[in-house]
């Protein structure tokens, strides 16, 4: 790692890690992510300002040359039967900002019950986590890292300083937190990962930096299919140390028209969510979707105890993908599955933590017993 000194901002280098230069586009990072061109290497700007000396590094990932790209992936599944398209699509500089306004409807009660939780069990969780070192804390699909503001002003209130890594696969929206988190807090430093959750941690274990508390919030791991859950999560406790923990947000089972609702709110903005994968497919692979001939449809199955979103055609139609150089065909009432997000029972969290290695130091929930946080420790690793 080399160190240089940009327009008078201190910066560090490493290999596959570009120092934010003030004036650099961060937006152009979302797309070269999304064409998924070898070796995209992306530039994050950054305002001197904010940042101040060196307390901001942004990695990002230098794609394999097999790694499928967006336009690989649409022909892969849109040519399917039935036909679907991977969720982690959603996340574009667009899909991000939607995903935001989502956190904040009332009918979208995920991120506000979680958030409570935090800010009743921070200390407690900053207490139990942290071994009277200072802990590094890390973030998997840190989004906006609202939620995460409650811990990191605990772990600033505790150690006084704090290395966050924040991963996430939009370079803009990890930009625009590290941004307003190091205005906030004059000891906080970040090293943003611009990548998919598996790349980050592999990252991340190869820099050793002390105990680390990983955090998984949001139900993100009710958009992994059941096996791949299980296997993500052997996967973080490979790469955690016996001093590390995991502290895990999982959206639990329970009335199915609260569920609904909140993937299918009344102002419509899930549904600008669900279609913003059409209108990428449009701006970046060519591809010619009128969003308003698909309707938005979100239904829980008790079968799979899973809330499932579809797009649906309302007419017989045909789509020209200029990029792939084909046409997908629909049916009147043919849908696309978009995504499914599981719900869990608390004995299915505690057993799948134990299956994937984890024991359970202590669990938080809310009053109607809508949200679980969970705070693990790797199985093995010694009580104190
Ligand atoms: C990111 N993820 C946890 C959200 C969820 O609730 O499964 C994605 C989402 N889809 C529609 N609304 C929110």
């Amino acid at each position: 790692m080399s160190r240089h000194d940009v327009r008078g901002l201190s910066l560090w280098r490493g290999q596959g890690q570009e120092l934010l230069a003030p004036g650099l586009d961060h937006r152009k990072a979302d797309r070269a992510a999304t064409l998924g061109q070898p070796q995209a290497r992306t530039l994050v700007g950054v305002s001197n300002a904010a940042v101040g000396s060196s307390r901001l590094r942004m990695d990002h990932a230098l794609r394999g040359r097999k790694a499928p790209s967006f336009a690989d992936d649409v022909r892969t599944s849109l040519w399917d039967v039935p036909k679907w398209l991977p969720s982690k699509y959603f996340y574009d500089e667009r899909g991000s900002e939607l995903f935001e306004r989502i956190c904040t409807l009332p009918e979208y009660y995920l991120t506000s019950t979680e958030a409570q939780i935090l800010r009743g069990a921070a200390s407690e969780i900053v207490a139990e986590a942290s071994m009277g070192e200072d802990l590094v804390l890390v973030e998997l699909g840190s989004g906006s890292s609202r939620k995460t503001q409650t811990l990191i002003a605990a772990l600033l209130a505790a150690q006084g300083r704090l290395l966050y890594v924040p991963i996430d696969i939009s370079p803009t929206i990890l930009h625009q937190a590290a941004e307003r988190l190091l205005a906030a807090y004059p000891t906080l430093r970040i090293v943003g990962k611009a990548m998919e959750h598996e790349q980050g941690l592999a990252a991340l274990s190869l820099e050793q930096q002390g105990p680390k508390l990983v955090l998984f919030l949001g139900s993100s791991l009710g958009n992994y299919e059941p096996a791949d859950s299980e296997r993500f999560l052997r996967e973080i406790r490979r790469h955690l140390g016996p001093q590390d923990h995991l502290l895990l947000g999982a959206d639990l089972c329970h009335d199915p028209a609260v569920l609904e609702a909140a993937y299918d709110d009344p102002t419509g903005v899930t549904a600008l969510f669900n279609k913003n994968l059409l209108e990428r497919i449009n701006r970046e692979l060519g591809g010619r979707f009128s969003t308003e001939s698909f309707d938005h449809l979100a239904f829980f199955s008790p079968e799979k105890v899973r809330v499932e979103m579809h797009l649906r055609s309302r007419i017989d139609q045909q789509v020209p993908i200029e990029a792939i150089g084909e046409v997908v065909r629909f049916s009147a009432g043919e849908t696309i599955h978009t995504e499914n997000c599981y719900k869990y029972t608390r004995e299915q969290l505690t057993t799948l933590a134990e299956v994937c290695g984890f024991a359970q130091v202590t669990s938080w929930s809310d009053p109607p017993d809508r949200f679980s946080v969970q705070l693990l420790r790797p199985r093995g690793a010694s009580l104190r």
